[in-house]
């Protein structure tokens, strides 16, 4: 059959045998699209039915969480692990606690996962987990007994050569510390069974840096081929958390100037660079809305989200030439992509998982926008989980210096096959195909060798 015809049935049959997921769907047709000149080359992945087994999880856990929140009331979410594919090592991916979760959200981040893991050439299987719990307005007494509750399933589930997870939106270094004591409590095993451990306690230096710090040596190598750099250059940046700060601070390293940052109630824009300072303490340490930065900057302007226009993120109006959306997913559309191009932006580095829509890239790639895919772009994260993995099974722990290099090493090496793969098949600089060939090649390959499983 037709490759086409073929990669069009299968997602046919996907929204079929899995009603109500359409971000999944959005993942599987953008990986299965850039796939179809591969497929065409190599039949064996057809022979041995590869597309159809990889957009089937090997395995989802779902369940209660059940916890009890400060009045004494008992309180319900739904817990997730969604185990998709163990070719190339175990399970990897990061927990995401947010009111929006449910079972498509999480099914599309670990489909990606698989093939960025894969990509960072590191042996990392693909998965991702998390609850529609909102820690928004929770207590720290509850933020913990929450934790503690959805550990108390999960831990039946991973473990250090079958399944790791780390932080993704909603969780971080102090989600991952309750649920590490939760599972050392219930299994009495010191073991690397999550990543973005405090550094005390088997965490490894620069993993809370990594994912922002990877975006920055990524955009820096994509734009290098095109003898062009960030330095005194313009940026804006979506988002506020984990990834966007370290995003923020290794920008200023380079010499851009990083001038906005948003959060789920609205976004500031600071014409001479955001005060990291500032930022840092608003966000990690007082866990507050960027309204208290505009407070303290009376420079900066702040647009709440009521003011944006219909449609709209008001952070793409601001003219820039590198943009790093880094909050969540499908935070550019059409019309930003279209006022992106207008103001001259020159590329986009995704931080946040699919943060552009399927129209958005299309868009780019018609418009000579350089794009830098998530799955590329912001595999420093997960790349560093593993370096905390490796340091944990040896016992060792290195400096700083000696993970931010690997990390470096690790970049070029995503960046570099992605655009070596976008050579080999006649789409020079099409770095999403090339990362999704890339990525895809090893597991499916893998995924042969180990036979009907
Ligand atoms: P954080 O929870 O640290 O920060 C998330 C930020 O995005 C916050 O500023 C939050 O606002 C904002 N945000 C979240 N959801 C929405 C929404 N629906 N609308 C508007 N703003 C929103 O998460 P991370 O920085 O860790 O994750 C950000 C993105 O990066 C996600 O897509 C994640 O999957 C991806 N990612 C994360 C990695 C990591 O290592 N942490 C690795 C690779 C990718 P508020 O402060 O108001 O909640
Ligand atoms: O999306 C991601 O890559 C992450 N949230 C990080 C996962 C990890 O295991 O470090």
């Amino acid at each position: 059959m037709e490759i086409k015809k073929r990669v069009a049935e299968i997602l046919k049959s996907t929204i079929a045998s899995t009603p109500g997921q359409p971000e999944f769907y959005q993942a599987v047709e953008e990986v299965l699209t850039s796939l179809e000149p591969l497929l065409k080359r190599e039949n064996k992945y057809e022979k041995y039915n590869i597309i159809e087994r990889i957009v089937i999880p090997e395995r989802q856990i779902l369940f209660r969480v059940t916890w009890i929140d400060d009045k004494g009331k008992i309180q319900t979410n739904i817990g997730y692990r969604v185990q998709f594919n163990s070719a190339i090592g175990p399970y990897k991916g990061g927990l995401r606690f947010h009111p929006s979760v449910n079972l498509g959200i999480i099914k599309f981040l670990g489909f990606e996962q698989i093939f960025k893991n894969s990509l960072t050439g590191l042996p990392i299987g693909g998965g991702k987990g998390g609850s529609d719990f909102d820690p928004k307005g929770k207590s720290e007494g509850e933020i913990m007994r929450f934790c503690r509750a959805f550990m108390e399933e999960l831990f039946k589930h991973i473990g250090p050569n079958k399944d790791v997870p780390a932080g993704d939106i909603g969780v971080g270094g102090r989600e991952i510390g309750y649920m590490f004591g939760m599972y050392k409590r219930l299994t009495n095993n010191f073991e690397g069974v999550l990543t973005g451990k405090g550094l005390n306690w088997g965490g490894s230096l620069a993993r809370t840096e990594a994912t922002g710090y990877g975006c920055v040596y990524f955009a820096e190598n994509f734009l290098n081929k095109y003898d062009e750099f960030l330095k005194n250059k313009i940026c804006t940046i979506s988002g506020s958390g984990n990834v966007a700060t370290y995003t923020i601070e290794k920008l200023y390293t380079v010499g851009a100037i990083p001038v906005t940052c948003s959060d789920s109630r609205g976004m500031i824009y600071d014409k001479n660079g955001i005060n990291l300072e500032t930022l840092k303490r608003v966000k990690e340490v007082e866990r507050k809305s960027l309204v208290e930065y505009a407070k303290e900057h009376p420079n900066a302007v702040y647009t709440p989200i009521e003011k944006y226009e219909k449609g709209r993120n008001a952070v793409w109006d601001i003219p820039c030439f590198a943009a790093f959306p880094s909050a969540t997913q499908n935070e550019v559309n059409l019309a930003d992509a279209k006022v992106l191009h207008k103001n001259g932006c020159r590329i986009v580095v995704e931080g946040a998982n699919m943060p552009s829509t399927l129209e958005a890239i299309s868009y780019y790639q018609e418009n000579g926008i350089l794009f830098a895919p998530a799955k590329a772009a912001n595999a420093g994260g997960v790349a560093t989980s593993q370096l905390e993995m490796s340091q944990n099974a040896s016992m060792e722990s290195w400096t700083f210096e000696e993970v931010d290099a690997k990390l470096h090493g690790i970049m070029k090496h995503i960046f570099d096959l992605s655009y070596e793969t976008s050579m080999e098949f006649g789409e020079k600089g099409n770095i999403l195909l090339g990362a999704n060939i890339a990525g895809f090649r090893k597991v499916a390959d893998s995924m042969i060798e180990q036979g009907a499983v």
